[in-house]
């Protein structure tokens, strides 16, 4: 698998999907969430809705992922993950590690060829760009199996990037 850091805005990727950092809740929220929810337009925050209502009635665990389609994005998928919060003491690396391996088996399962991620964990969740740049890297250079030829790790911040870039 190919794995690329770049700076950049993931609402704008040209991957088959990109991966959302979102909350339990899959409402919408700040951060790379708005991003997406706005770029992809009232329809994502409708399918978020159905998934409340359906199969996730509960939320989405901390370390798990679910899809939804894209929309008005140019990527075809949104798979939604949910970070550990270490602001709310979630501190283990085993969750975070899990939001980058369960957003690859998701876009395997879709037949996803590639997908981007951007630094989950790394904003309003409190993760220091070193540890999740690390967690994320071990993680997706873990993870093996088809469709998935290439991740590119999408980062806004030139801070961060230069976290992911030593990592890889
Ligand atoms: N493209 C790429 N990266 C971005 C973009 C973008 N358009 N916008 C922000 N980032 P955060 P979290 C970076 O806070 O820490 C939300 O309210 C940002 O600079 O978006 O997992 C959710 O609803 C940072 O490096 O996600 C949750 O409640 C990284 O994305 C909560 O925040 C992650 O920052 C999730 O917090």
């Amino acid at each position: 698998m190919r794995i690329i850091a770049e700076q950049g805005d993931i609402t704008r990727a040209g991957t088959d999907a990109i991966v959302n950092a979102a909350n339990s809740l899959l409402l919408g929220g700040g951060g790379v969430d708005g991003a997406i929810h706005h770029a992809a337009g009232p329809k994502l925050l409708e399918a978020c809705r159905r998934l409340r209502n359906t199969t996730h009635r509960d939320g989405l665990e901390v370390g798990d992922a679910v899809a939804t389609p894209g929309f008005d994005l140019p990527a075809r998928w949104v798979i939604h993950t949910v970070g550990p919060n270490r602001n709310r003491g979630q501190t283990d690396p085993t969750l975070l590690a899990s939001c980058f391996t369960r957003s690859l088996d998701v876009a395997a399962e879709l037949g996803a060829r590639s997908i981007a991620f951007p630094a989950v964990s790394a904003g309003a969740f409190g993760w220091p760009a070193d540890d999740v740049s690390r967690i994320a890297v071990d993680a997706v250079t873990g993870w093996h199996g088809p469709p998935i030829e290439e991740t590119r790790f999408v980062l806004f911040d030139q801070r961060v990037l230069t976290a992911f870039e030593a990592a890889l």
